[in-house]
């Protein structure tokens, strides 16, 4: 079932999506048992910004029908915190992880970040390229550029010329995580390969707002927030489709999946992996039930490639 990814040998074709899973949480919670059920083949940190940032005001969560509006807005340690504080934490879970086709070997990890402007993510890259333990790198470009105030990942254009500016910043494989919110996707996508990304991943959440019972007024705090879960699932399916037709780099599928036919469909339109974000709320394990799923289905290609071996 192992599959391979910008040089990475991974146990199966199942990753998580950023800020959908706190590996860190979920070990004081589950203790060993985590490392031996690991439920994902690679795993995507949360976005990590040069500042610490507190998040959004409350509330942050709502749940939609059929999905989940959340507007956490970026709480994390910073660069420094993370590399001090989290990336040993990471490091020594991830190692060594039981992945039940290979043994143990280690999960690679990878580092999102986020900047608002090419110079922060070229900070943020750099800082990560001299630590061993981060395998590759994800931009997360769902943010406002500091001169444009436009999402840096909505516009084609942009998008091309932060990627290029940034690129040299570092050898390991970088991810570029793009918008759903903008007009043409597959635009964007095609523009983060033209300026060096090894590999895009879809969908982040599509901005969304939900107002207070009664209040006539928006009940996140921040106002607005992005949808997530079973809601978005076909319009990633249309996104991932358009994407995979047009790039030649490999494409990382996510937006509502919650069984083995759900990944088995990003599969099918030409993601190389598929990640798993708001279903694992519902059940931390739901990852590994897809992968093990996954292998069994009579549509899968991995799991072909498995009985033919
Ligand atoms: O932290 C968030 O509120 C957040 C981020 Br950075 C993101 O990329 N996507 C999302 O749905 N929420």
């Amino acid at each position: 079932m192992s599959v391979e990814f910008c040089g990475l040998t991974l146990a199966h074709p199942v990753i998580n999506g950023s800020g959908t899973f706190d590996a860190i949480a979920a070990r004081e919670v589950f203790g060993e048992e985590l490392r031996e059920r690991f439920p994902f083949a690679a795993y995507v940190s949360k976005t990590i910004t040069l500042a610490p940032r507190a998040g959004n005001p409350p509330p942050r969560l709502w749940e939609a029908s059929a999905g989940l509006i959340n507007s956490i807005g970026l709480p994390n340690k910073g660069l420094d915190g993370y590399l001090r504080e989290d990336l040993p934490k990471l490091a020594e879970l991830l190692a060594g992880v039981a992945d039940g086709a290979h043994g143990r070997a280690p999960v690679p990890l990878i580092t999102n970040v986020m900047g608002a402007s090419a110079d922060e993510l070229a900070q943020l890259l750099q800082a990560c390229e001299e630590r061993p333990e981060i395998a590759a790198l994800e931009l997360n470009v769902s943010c406002p550029n500091v001169d444009t105030g436009l999402d840096i990942g909505a516009d084609p254009g942009q998008l091309e010329r932060v990627v290029r500016a940034v690129r040299a910043s570092t050898r390991k494989p970088l991810i570029v995580k793009l918008t759903p919110n903008t007009a043409d996707v597959a635009a964007c996508a095609i523009a983060a390969e033209h300026g060096g990304a090894d590999a895009v991943s879809l969908i982040n959440t599509l901005r969304a707002m939900a107002l207070a019972p009664g209040a006539g007024a928006a009940w996140l705090g921040a106002g607005t927030g992005g949808l997530s879960g079973p809601a978005i699932r076909t319009v990633a399916l249309a996104q991932v489709a358009a994407v995979a037709a047009r790039v030649s780099i490999p494409v990382i599928g996510m937006g509502g999946v919650r069984s083995a036919a759900d990944a088995q469909d990003l599969l099918d339109v030409g993601a190389t992996l598929v990640a798993v974000g708001t279903e694992s709320f519902r059940d931390p394990a739901a990852a590994a039930r897809i992968a093990r799923e996954l292998a069994r289905d009579p549509r899968s290609k991995t799991a072909a490639a498995g009985r033919a071996a």
